[in-house]
């Protein structure tokens, strides 16, 4: 049978269960060597029926920029202007653009995804995104033959921002990946969650979303996209290098100097609900293992 390569797929919606996804495009399990689709893990199926609540997405969250508690996102980011947004996109390219939010809403079309977020401090949640693989966004530029990774940066505006007045991090907000894992299909630009419009606290107007690694990540209220030759050192990286690596990716076997990686809390569950095991790269190593073959991840952690 015919392998599939991702490139070929263009999943009008991406269904969080592999075989309803497959019979819609009509192929058989068989064909698929490298897929774009999430996974159906019978360790996790139960708990991936349960999508985290709109008000748990939405009022529990990381974004530093707008204080350092769960609640600061949600009360603080309200006013927050994401109108006029513009993104650029520049670096090892042959033509650097300059693209408003605007023109990207209507040139890329966001689908359904749900996919799990895992932060690293140890619990998760299961959402319904909107949005669409990042490799489409990177299509608008050519790249040059040094882009080998993409570096990410938020909004820098600590007038509307608290909390880039402390040093907390290297201000603004950094985050990488290697060419590889920015054009993998599964790596998504986020639009929207529970078919809205995202929420400020979400990281409006756009974010990333890379699935297998942990949450920091997916990078919020994104500005610039940079192609780089050199890896680039993230927020968290520049933080903690002890503790946060450039991979970052979800590995029950590497744990945080301070506190095990083995398990984690899904949000929304009564809290005396027994943790549940973390899988490596968060479940989704059918569709991403073969990025990291030969790699010692406790090394390239
Ligand atoms: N710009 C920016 N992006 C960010 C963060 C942040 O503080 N600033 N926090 C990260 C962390 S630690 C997590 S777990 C996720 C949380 O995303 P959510 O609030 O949408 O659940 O956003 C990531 N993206
Ligand atoms: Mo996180």
């Amino acid at each position: 049978m015919k392998k599939i390569r991702y490139s070929e797929i263009t999943p009008e919606k991406i269904y969080i269960n592999r075989r309803s996804f497959i019979k819609s495009i009509g192929i058989g399990a068989g064909s698929i060597a490298v897929t774009s689709l999430p996974f159906t893990n019978s360790a996790l199926s139960k708990e991936d029926d349960k999508h985290t609540s709109f008000k748990d997405i939405t009022t529990y969250n990381n974004y530093y920029e707008f204080g350092t508690s769960k609640s600061d996102p949600y009360i603080k980011s309200q006013n927050f202007k994401t109108n006029p947004w513009n993104i650029s996109i520049e670096g090892e390219v042959d033509n650097p653009i300059k693209i408003s939010m605007e023109e990207i809403s209507e040139t890329l079309v966001s689908e359904e995804r749900v996919l799990r977020l895992r932060c690293v401090e140890g619990w998760s949640m299961v959402i319904p995104w909107m949005g669409f693989s990042l490799s489409k966004l990177l299509s608008k530029v050519t790249l040059t033959s040094k882009a080998k990774f993409v570096k990410f940066e938020s909004v820098y505006d600590p007038d509307q921002m608290k909390g880039q007045r402390y040093p907390v991090l290297n201000w603004p907000y950094k985050e990488g990946l290697r060419i590889d894992e920015a054009m993998h299909p599964l790596t998504t630009v986020v639009t929207g969650l529970y078919n809205k419009k995202l929420p400020n606290q979400n990281g409006a107007p756009l974010r990333i979303f890379v699935p297998w690694k942990y949450g920091f990540k997916s990078a919020k209220a994104i500005v610039k996209i940079e192609l780089v030759e050199k890896m680039p050192t993230s927020s968290w990286m520049w933080a903690s290098p002890r503790e946060y690596g450039f991979y970052s990716n979800v590995n029950p076997n590497v744990n945080h100097p301070r506190w095990s990686q083995a398990t984690e809390r899904v949000i929304g569950n009564n809290i005396f609900a027994p943790r549940v095991k973390t899988l490596m790269f968060n479940g989704y190593g059918e569709e991403v293992a073969n990025l990291y073959a030969g790699m010692d991840l406790k090394k390239f952690f």
